[in-house]
């Protein structure tokens, strides 16, 4: 199979291999992109919860971007979980340098455990300097109403917060319905001024660690490829609906989702 992308991730390390950096280089792996990563924290964790953080120097993190980049040009980047202030402007300050256009952030807040994963001061300066910067960002519910400071139970009130999202200077924004307690589960995605809601199937399982972490994953890697925004959430969406569906039921917890079900649903056919 020929590689059809490359594509930068900066995140954290997820020991369990559910979420975090590892859900991120099986998903871009096993949709047939090349990805390469700048690691901003390494968690021990199992499906029940986390243990510890320890953050990378921030001097690493902008070495691991920019030297990696400088040889090998990611088509995009995915951007995970950025655990403090002087790690957003250490990011922001490295791709300032390395001018690649698709940048796609999920704003990784807590775990699904509900354990926090950065600091209340780093949300502030996510929204004050990153957000401009970036292509698409992706919150679920919880983390759209930090960034949008109003509490959301419907879908209208999804769509009012990511037009406040979208003021902020981010250029689009996918709202994922995930939390609310709708039948069906319902994604707002903002672009252009415009509103597209993506409905999916809700299924019910405790096993839906690094859905997230997977999505945007997803979204960067069909966009790496030249998709257009909208198509690559139509897509990363479907995917990730798959990986929960086929997921392996692993731990005691919230156990991964299968990041090659891509791979196995072609080989069936
Ligand atoms: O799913 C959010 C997330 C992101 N990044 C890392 C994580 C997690 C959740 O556990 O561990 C490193």
């Amino acid at each position: 199979m020929k590689i059809k992308s490359k594509v930068l991730v900066i995140a954290g390390s997820d020991s369990s291999g559910g979420a975090g950096v590892q859900a991120d280089i099986k998903t871009i792996t096993a949709l047939g992109s090349y990805a390469m990563t700048a690691i901003t924290a390494v968690t021990s964790q199992n499906t029940i919860g986390i243990n510890s953080i320890i953050p990378i120097p921030t001097n690493v993190i902008s070495k691991q971007i920019e030297f990696t980049s400088k040889d090998i040009k990611p088509d995009a980047i995915k951007i995970g979980m950025l655990h403090s202030e002087s790690v957003i402007k250490t990011v922001l300050k490295s791709l300032n340098k390395i001018n690649v256009k698709k940048i796609i952030l999920d704003p990784v807040m807590v775990a699904k455990g509900g354990q926090r994963l950065v600091d209340k001061k780093s949300i502030k300066t996510l929204k004050k300097i990153l957000l401009k910067k970036v292509t698409l960002i992706t919150p679920n519910i919880p983390e759209a109403e930090v960034l949008s400071g109003m509490t959301i139970k419907t879908i209208e009130d999804m769509i009012y917060a990511a037009k406040k999202i979208n003021i902020l200077g981010v250029k689009s924004v996918l709202i994922k319905g995930g939390h609310l307690e709708t039948k069906k589960i319902h994604d707002v995605f903002l672009y252009n001024n415009k509103i597209k809601i993506f409905n999916s199937k809700k299924i019910v399982t405790k096993n839906t660690h690094g859905t997230g972490c997977t999505l945007s994953s997803a979204i960067t890697t069909f966009y790496s490829c030249g998709k257009t925004l909208k198509k690559s959430c139509e897509l990363g969406i479907n995917y990730v609906n798959h990986a929960i569906m086929t997921g392996p039921n692993y731990g005691k917890g919230h156990g991964p989702i299968n990041h090659i079900n891509n791979i196995e649903i072609k080989k069936r056919k």
